[in-house]
């Protein structure tokens, strides 16, 4: 955040916009997941200002995107009240427009994080024309509030700087855990792909389909790109996949014949609380 942040304007006087650097953010954040947290708790100190689906605007300044949060998910409750009860003061604080989309694998088969992905997006512009997306991983969270939950230029990757990886990148290309595409930049790379089943690869393939289409990686530094994760140990049913490595070798062959343009699920329930919209999906599993 820079020194030329206003301190008091909340809006920009001609068009109404809200200011390019919110005034009202803290910078460093505690956050800490050693006690679980309850439904009752969350919804307390979250869902004031929320609408249904969790869902928010700012009040008092036109938002200068309008961000659908997609989470892939299954079967993490725990991680999800502690996303829910830190991100939406952060969120809020950022004065975006934004809608929070849990993408749930229904059944026990192979999960699959970037079908889920790809679903979120179809899913989310149903509900609102959203112009920006960020996709998240359920446990993690920032822990410095100017690392903003919008679009940029370039594709942007935005856990730069995870507890789990010493704060910094594990390697150069390295676009798991939480990233940010706006809808121009998602339908230039055919979205993400639906054939990664099984833990690992997937955020390798998304970062080769951001370079082959000849887009750069966006980042925060390492101080703004702070995160942690809640500890975990591996789902059942999201075992690393051994073919998964091999098929990074292949997308720029692969691309554009697997993504939004070969997306095929069945929508099963959507539940929308104060909280979040969360959508349940067969996502047809392979073969
Ligand atoms: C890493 C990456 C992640 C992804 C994954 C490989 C980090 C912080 N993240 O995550 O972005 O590239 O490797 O696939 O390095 N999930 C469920 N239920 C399940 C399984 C997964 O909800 O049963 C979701 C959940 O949002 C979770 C995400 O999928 O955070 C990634 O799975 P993970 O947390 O088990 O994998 P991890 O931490 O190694
Ligand atoms: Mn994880």
């Amino acid at each position: 955040r820079g020194e030329e942040a206003p301190l008091f304007a909340t809006n920009d006087h001609e068009s109404g916009l809200c200011p390019e650097f919110p005034p009202g953010l803290v910078g460093p954040l505690l956050v800490e997941f050693n006690k679980p947290r309850s439904w009752n708790e969350v919804t307390d100190t979250t869902s004031y200002s929320l609408s249904l689906g969790g869902r928010f605007k700012p009040p008092d300044c036109i938002a200068r995107q309008k961000v659908a949060i997609i989470i892939p998910f299954r079967n993490r409750e725990e991680h999800l009240k502690h996303w829910l009860y830190y991100m939406h003061p952060i969120l809020k604080r950022q004065q975006l427009d934004y809608g929070v989309y849990v993408i749930n694998q229904q059944g026990e088969d192979i999960f699959n994080r970037a079908k889920l992905l790809n679903v979120g997006y179809v899913e989310a512009l149903k509900d609102y024309d959203y112009d920006c997306f960020v996709f998240s991983d359920v446990d993690l969270i920032p822990t410095d509030d100017n690392n903003l939950y919008k679009c940029f230029d370039n594709p942007r990757h935005l856990s730069v700087a995870m507890d789990k990886f010493g704060y910094r990148l594990p390697y150069k290309t390295y676009f798991g855990g939480v990233s940010s595409l706006s809808k121009e930049q998602f339908i230039k790379i055919n979205g993400f792909p639906n054939t990664y089943w099984g833990w690992g690869g997937e955020d390798d393939d998304i970062y080769k389909r951001v370079v082959y289409n000849g887009m750069s990686v966006s980042r925060p530094d390492l101080v703004m790109g702070k995160y942690k994760m809640i500890k975990h140990e591996r789902d059942l049913h999201n075992e690393p996949n051994p073919v998964n490595p091999d098929k990074i070798s292949q997308t720029l062959w692969t691309m554009g014949k697997d993504g939004l343009n070969t997306l095929e699920y069945t929508v099963t329930e959507i539940k929308k609380t104060m909280l979040y919209t969360m959508i349940t999906v067969d996502v047809h599993g392979p073969l």
